[in-house]
């Protein structure tokens, strides 16, 4: 007799962001004719750029000739691509070797997947509010309890509020796998070297890994603040990281993201080398490669012409965010974030849970925002603002909510 994995049954409610869109379905088909504004999901609108588009062409002409066609790739991703990343690397100070690079399909399934390389019985540790991802995949992995209010058993939360600029302190306790997120998703805020290095004094002591998510480290515009974890001396003996395509270059649809797993990084029970080779299996046995013709639009994005075209749309994205920020600013909130990631952190005003300004911002001013609360427990009482969009919407929702909204 089958069985499914019950875990699934702990998960508290449907994944975020579905759950956010059918939100917004139901209320645009009771209120036909109303333009629905979206500063929910952090989904890029701009056009690619020229060299990536050229790139991505290149990519479809070589399967069209018998002499370049490329058939399965290495599922580590193509030897130029990784060489390209080792090279972005090197040029922020960061020494990496191709075999530490494994190219993927993005950081939403890398972030998920990177777990099941560790025991079960690992103790998570995650910031809060975090992606969702990183707590929902280490539940249906089994490494929590169950839904206990806003909270899984056993799952250490590090809250990251107003008192703590919104970083957390290492955990208290013993833990095995810490997640990361900087620029974080969703509080917009960017964690400095010496908060960096105290986790990773924290993991070399306790021989913990770091997950660290650095999806947005393109919006980083104070060349102070680190942009890679191995930016801090001994981070590669603890800790792996993610990034992606997606924000950088716009590949959200077209999907491509990259793991770092350096050989040093090692556990209670392996020594240097270990964990790689594991990444490796697992990525051997269960993903086939990221396409080919998407590959070639990624050496696009990396190269000097791709990375100053790239940084052209990511402006366009900055500057949607200060022009979020001054108008929520100007109505009277409080606003985190939005200065070097495309995230607003904004609290709810008069305490209003996240779901119920969810449905009051939507029903008044027709913005929709993410619920603080969908990204954790400390995420109730906020919401966030995402600042992809089409510049001319980003305008309409700021003055909607200026006019429209009733505090
Ligand atoms: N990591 C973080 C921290 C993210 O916020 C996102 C996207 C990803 C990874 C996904 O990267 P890919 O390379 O595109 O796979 N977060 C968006 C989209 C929602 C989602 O479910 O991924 C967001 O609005 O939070």
């Amino acid at each position: 007799m089958a069985k499914i994995n019950s875990n699934y049954n702990k998960l508290a409610a449907g994944y975020l962001f579905p759950e956010i869109a059918k939100r917004t379905k139901a209320f645009a088909e009771k209120n036909p004719g109303v333009a629905v504004l979206r500063l929910g999901i952090g989904n890029t609108t701009e056009p690619l750029a020229p060299s990536i588009i050229k790139a991505l062409h290149l990519g479809v002409e070589k399967l069209a000739d018998v002499k370049t066609y490329s058939g399965y790739g290495d599922e580590q991703g193509d030897s130029r691509l990784r060489k390209a990343i080792v090279d972005y690397y090197s040029s922020i100070g960061v020494s990496l070797e191709s075999d530490e690079v494994f190219v993927s399909d993005g950081a939403k399934p890398d972030s998920a997947n990177i777990q099941s390389i560790f025991s079960g019985k690992c103790i998570v540790a995650v910031q809060d509010p975090a992606y969702p991802v990183y707590v929902d995949s280490n539940v249906i992995a089994g490494r929590t309890g169950s839904a206990n209010g806003p909270t899984y058993e056993g799952l250490v939360y590090m809250p990251c509020n107003e008192e703590n600029g919104y970083f957390p302190e290492v955990p208290r306790e013993k833990v095995d796998l810490i997640y990361l997120c900087s620029p974080n998703n969703p509080t917009g805020v960017v964690a400095t070297k010496e908060q960096l290095k105290k986790f990773v004094e924290y993991a070399k002591k306790n021989k913990a890994v770091i997950i660290f998510d650095a999806a947005y480290n393109w919006f980083i515009t104070d060349n102070s603040l680190p942009k890679s974890i191995y930016e801090v001396e001994g981070a590669k003996d603890c800790a792996i990281e993610l990034n992606s395509f997606s924000k950088f270059s716009g590949f959200t649809g077209v999907r491509l993201g990259w793991c770092i797993v350096p050989k040093a990084v090692v556990t209670e029970d392996s020594a240097p080398g270990k964990v790689n080779q594991l990444w490796n299996r697992r990525q051997t046995t269960m993903f086939n490669g990221a396409s080919n013709i998407v590959q070639e639009g990624g050496l696009a994005a990396l190269t000097k012409e791709g990375a100053l075209e790239n940084q052209k749309v990511i402006d366009y994205y900055i500057e949607n965010a200060k022009i979020i920020r001054e108008g929520l600013i100007a109505k009277g909130f409080n606003v985190f974030g939005g200065t070097n990631a495309p995230y607003l952190w904004v609290r709810t005003p008069n305490n209003m849970k996240s779901w119920d300004f969810f449905d009051k911002i939507l029903l008044e001013a027709n913005v929709v925002v993410t619920p603080g609360s969908g990204f954790g427990p400390s995420g109730e009482g906020y919401f966030r603002v995402s600042a992809f969009g089409h510049r001319e919407n980003v305008i309409k929702a700021v003055e909607s909510i200026k006019n429209n909204l009733k505090l």
